[in-house]
């Protein structure tokens, strides 16, 4: 069984403007694919072939862990993205933001200040921990926070590549961006 690359779940020119298809033809075209071409190719003879992604980044380290979290991750981040939503949260979600960060304001503005602050390449989640509350995490590189005993609920990916193309070196105007195109439908999903 071969590794996929998923289709993007969205035209690849309906996040513009806050998202170009330029960058969503590289991010998911190339970035994207070559993680799943090198885990095809990794894989191949060791025990970990046939194996789901989700085995994988619990079980693997190196080249291996690294590629099949990072495919996880960008699937995730697609899904984390849509061209009609973003803005504020109603109902389930808006109640699950607001009895684990107060409010609204409170929880964009945690996620938005770890997102900027993360050195490096890495994601920020927003993810259900083993008691059933929310937080927010970043993680390193290719970093998963299923690894931690931790369910994402709502990613960014904030390694280089996904907003140089747009935004060259302002990591904090993307991240606004970002807000305007927020699956809300998803995040429910997670709870
Ligand atoms: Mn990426």
């Amino acid at each position: 069984m071969k590794y996929e690359l998923p289709a993007l779940p969205f035209p690849i020119d309906s996040l513009a403007p806050h998202i170009s298809a330029e960058t969503l033809e590289y991010h998911h075209g190339k970035h994207h694919a070559a993680y799943v071409n090198n885990l095809n190719n990794l894989v191949e003879g060791t025990d970990f072939a046939g194996k789901s992604l989700e085995e994988i980044i619990k079980s693997a380290q190196g080249p291996i862990f690294n590629n099949a979290a990072q495919i996880w991750n960008h699937t995730f981040f697609w899904d984390s993205l849509s061209p009609n939503s973003g803005g504020t949260p109603t109902g389930k979600v808006a109640d699950a933001i607001a009895n684990s960060f107060g409010s609204f304001d409170v929880f964009k503005d945690k996620f938005s200040k770890a997102a900027t602050s993360l050195f490096g390449a890495g994601w920020t989640w927003l993810v259900k921990t083993e008691s059933g509350s929310l937080d927010i995490i970043s993680t390193s590189n290719a970093g998963n926070p299923l690894t931690e005993g931790k369910s994402p609920i709502l990613t960014i990916d904030v390694w280089e590549h996904a907003y140089y193309i747009d935004y060259r070196n302002a990591r904090p105007k993307f991240i606004e961006h970002f807000w305007e195109l927020v699956n809300w439908e998803n995040v429910l999903k997670g709870l």
